[in-house]
């Protein structure tokens, strides 16, 4: 039975957003509605891209909506968020693909890059006629990256980049791909690199079997002796640094994104539990044991917006810090999670099947509370940022 989402506002949250942020929010709710839930169980269940979305996202401009310039949309940070939110609330993989686009590529291009490369990339991403990828995890380095064996080393005219990357959103439909690379030029510190995937020696393979975010591509990405022009490095990237500011923005976009998955969680549970009885012919949402779980979620969700809104506010004033985003992104993962969990036990068996959104929401949520920085990856940056010592 399909239920239609009703939103959710416990707290007056609403009061809190201008009306350009409202209508943002709407708009990518309306996108969503009419164009990604008609498709996206079908696009699960077959693993399948909705490819045929990405024309449409860049025509909103919600590819790199925060940069000025180059043909996109100069949104506040704030705004950015809420369309993730709305673009997570339909699927965790579409906004991944947008999160990779905008703060994983358009962003590196837009901070770190050479006036050309701003010119040759920003616009068609912001359409949507190119897109990215970001190489950083390998299949020996995930939580620490620094531990990355890929090379780039120069030659008279530009570098030859050996190594492999691991789980890389986008990897096999890209056309450039951001990679992260050790530059015997820069005294073996990291780089980035912008690599055009259809040079020779580079190979993007996708990775089968995934139980959770089936709409999206993760692919592994192979570079065996690609050779790159010298214009092609990242000029302002200055060590690892500059790929965990990246990570940063992407972190910020998924603190916002999971509550959209929340809240289809909650939603569809409380529908639910109104409509469902059994014992003495009651809804079930009449049990006390049911409205405390419903109450949990209404209260995390109401939370955890106020904490996603503040650290966008904050980074608006130019004010973030990385360890406000971890906590973000930590807490409202966690929380999503839960709520995912509780949700799919509110809808006893009919909980395990696609006709909700539920199982895929959580079945997503797993990726994501690993991808971008585990849980505990969080946890202990946000205890080094609380007692100064750190425990990695
Ligand atoms: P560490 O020595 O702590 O730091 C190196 C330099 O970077 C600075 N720094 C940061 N700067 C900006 N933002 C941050 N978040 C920063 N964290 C650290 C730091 O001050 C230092 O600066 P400097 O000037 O002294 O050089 O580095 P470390 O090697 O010990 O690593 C720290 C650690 C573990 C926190 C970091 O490596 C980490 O965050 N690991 C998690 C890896 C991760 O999140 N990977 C994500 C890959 S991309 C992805 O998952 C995409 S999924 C996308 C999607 O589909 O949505
Ligand atoms: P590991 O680092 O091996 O961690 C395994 C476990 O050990 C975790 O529980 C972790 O918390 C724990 N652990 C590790 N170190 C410590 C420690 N010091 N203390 C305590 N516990 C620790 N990467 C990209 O570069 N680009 C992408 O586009 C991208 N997309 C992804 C898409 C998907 C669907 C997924 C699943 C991953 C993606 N990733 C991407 C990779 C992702 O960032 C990594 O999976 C993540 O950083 C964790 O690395 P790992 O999987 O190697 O786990």
């Amino acid at each position: 039975m399909a239920l239609k989402f009703r939103g959710f506002d416990l707290v007056e949250f609403d009061t809190l957003l201008s009306e350009d942020e409202q209508l943002v929010r709407s708009t990518a709710r309306q996108f969503v509605e009419d164009n990604l839930l008609p498709i996206i169980e079908i696009c699960n269940r077959e693993g399948r891209f909705p490819r045929e979305l990405v024309a449409p996202l860049g025509e909103l401009g919600f590819f790199g909506p925060t940069l000025e310039g180059y043909g996109c949309a100069g949104m506040s940070n704030v705004e950015y968020g809420l369309i993730m939110q709305e673009l997570e609330r339909g699927d965790s993989g579409l906004r991944s693909f947008c999160s990779v686009q905008s703060s994983l590529v358009m962003y590196p291009i837009y901070t770190f890059g050479s006036e050309e490369q701003k010119t040759r990339w920003l616009e068609p991403m912001a359409r949507g006629t190119k897109l990215g990828c970001f190489g950083l995890t390998e299949p020996d380095a995930g939580s620490n990256p620094g531990a990355m064996r890929t090379r780039a080393a120069s030659t008279a005219d530009g570098y030859v980049l050996n190594g492999e990357k691991m789980w890389i959103t986008s990897g096999s439909i890209a056309d450039v791909a951001v990679v992260w690379a050790k530059s015997d030029e820069h005294g073996g510190k990291v780089r980035g690199f912008l690599v055009e995937t259809d040079r020779p020696g580079f190979r993007a393979e996708d990775v089968h079997g995934k139980w959770s975010l089936r709409a999206s591509v993760t692919s592994s990405l192979s570079l065996s002796d690609v050779k790159i022009p010298k214009e092609n490095l990242l000029p302002r990237t200055e060590g690892l640094k500059s790929a965990l500011m990246c990570l940063n923005q992407a972190r910020y976009g998924i603190a916002w994104g999971v509550l959209g998955a929340a809240m289809a969680c909650y939603d569809t549970a409380l529908q639910y539990a109104q409509f469902r009885k059994q014992f003495r012919d009651q809804p079930i949402a009449g049990h006390q044991l049911v409205q405390e779980k419903l109450v949990w979620m209404a209260s995390e969700i109401s939370k955890a917006q106020l904490l996603a809104l503040q650290v966008g506010r904050l980074k608006d004033q130019g004010k973030a810090q990385h360890f406000h985003i971890s906590l973000a992104k930590r807490n409202n993962v966690w929380m999503a999670l839960e709520c995912a969990r509780m949700a799919r036990d509110i809808l006893g068996a009919n909980g395990i099947a696609d006709e909700y959104p539920v199982f895929r929401h959580l079945a997503n949520l797993e990726s994501v509370k690993t991808y971008e920085g585990t849980h505990d990856i969080h946890t202990l940056i946000l205890g080094a940022a609380i007692t100064g010592i750190d425990a990695f």
